[in-house]
């Protein structure tokens, strides 16, 4: 299996499932700006030019995050990192997973391109001003939600863990102040020592 990865990129969330799972995978770094990859044009990996992809082992190509980490997921299916099949767990799982890539992961999105997209300064600052309140809005109901959970789910890490953690490394890239919520905070260096949070860092040169 091969992951098309872009450093500290939602991809950094299939990196750390399949750290997790202890899996044997290959890595391959993807230039969004221009589209290129080690192995020439990635849009012919990816004709949508994002990343996550992920090259199976049967030479398809699985794109769109939410559903690589299941697919990830699924190849142990020991309902550890997400719920059996049938199971409430698994669902309320997805849940988590639709919540963070609508309501968290595409609301940093707009606050990565503003300035490209705008020339005006003051168009700029409201556009991004928009998308913080959206987004406070929403770290408002995760931190109500967790309250003093240790992860998402509870006691267990899974595969949403790995996507809002992830999420949340943002924020500081988009001037976005987090210290309101203190146990998101707490969250976000608990999920930090884990080894495979570690290793997909490690392995992107996000950390030394
Ligand atoms: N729907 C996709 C969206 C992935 C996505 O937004 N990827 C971003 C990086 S976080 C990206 O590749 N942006 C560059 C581009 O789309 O050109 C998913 O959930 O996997």
């Amino acid at each position: 299996m091969k992951l098309y990865y872009s450093p500290g990129a939602c991809s950094l969330a299939t990196h750390i499932v399949m750290a997790e799972l202890n899996m044997a995978y290959e890595i391959e770094a993807v230039n969004l700006s221009d589209k290129t990859c080690m192995t020439g044009d990635y849009k012919k990996i990816n004709m949508q030019g994002s990343v996550p992809a992920l090259k199976m082992d049967n030479g398809e190509i699985l794109t769109e995050g939410s559903i690589i980490t299941q697919y990830l997921a699924d190849q142990k299916n020991d309902g550890m990192i997400l719920g059996k099949f049938g199971t409430t767990e698994r669902y309320r799982t997805l849940e988590w997973m639709n919540y963070i890539s609508m309501e968290i992961h595409k609301n940093f999105s707009p606050l990565f391109s503003t300035d490209k997209k705008f020339t005006n300064t003051q168009t700029q600052e409201d556009v991004k001003n928009y998308f913080k309140t959206i987004l406070t809005e929403k770290f408002n109901f995760v931190s109500e939600k967790m309250n003093t959970n240790l992860f998402l789910m509870g006691n267990n890490f899974t595969i949403a863990d790995a996507y809002m953690f992830t999420c949340m490394t943002w924020a500081k890239y988009v001037g976005m102040d987090m210290g309101q919520w203190s146990n998101l905070n707490t969250y976000m260096s608990r999920v930090m020592e884990r080894p495979s949070v570690l290793k997909a860092m490690r392995e992107e040169g996000l950390l030394k």
